[in-house]
């Protein structure tokens, strides 16, 4: 017998279930009620501009809860939770091995956190550790409320592949 697709399974599913499918994309209860609220969903497309819809009204603070569930870049979690095992595969190119990239990326880190106060976050997925290591070099010259913006854009990216991966069969 087929087994069903994720979207079906998830159109379908109880509240609980299908907020379950989800909550690895991004820790924002919000986001995840709305957008189970919004079912049945006739595509995996339909479901993915509502998700990007409701992304678009992102404040500050939503960006400081869901930090809480992104390790720093560099530090490639090794507990068994979904998002740990999720950051891992996004975090795939950044080679540990390389010591330099590992103090600089390191370095890095620490300034922004001084500067910002908060993680340094960004969609590692597609990208090279020294190409992270530019970006987060270029960010760190962002007044605050530019990089503010910059790192909810990068939440909404992370989000959005993430929900693509579940979405993806
Ligand atoms: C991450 C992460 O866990 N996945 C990703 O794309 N970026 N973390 C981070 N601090 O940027």
């Amino acid at each position: 017998m087929l087994e069903p697709s994720a979207l079906q399974q998830f159109n379908t599913a109880n509240r609980e279930q299908a907020i379950a499918m989800i909550a690895a994309c991004v820790a924002l209860p919000d986001w995840q009620t709305e957008l189970v609220s919004g079912r049945p969903y006739a595509s995996v497309e339909t479901l993915l501009s509502k998700a990007a819809a409701i992304s678009e009204h992102w404040k500050p603070t939503d960006l400081d809860a869901a930090l809480q569930a992104h390790p720093r870049i560099g530090d490639k979690p090794k507990d068994a939770s979904s998002e740990s095992a999720l950051s891992r595969q996004e975090q795939a190119a950044v080679n540990s091995h390389d010591t330099a990239l590992a103090q600089a990326l390191a370095l890095g880190n620490a300034d922004y956190e001084a500067k910002f106060g908060r993680v340094f976050l960004i969609r590692a997925k597609g990208r090279s550790g020294e190409e992270i290591l530019t970006l987060l070099r270029q960010r760190l010259n962002l007044s605050e409320a530019e990089e503010t913006g910059e790192a909810l854009n990068q939440l909404r990216q992370i989000t959005l592949l993430r929900l693509e991966g579940v979405f993806a069969r």
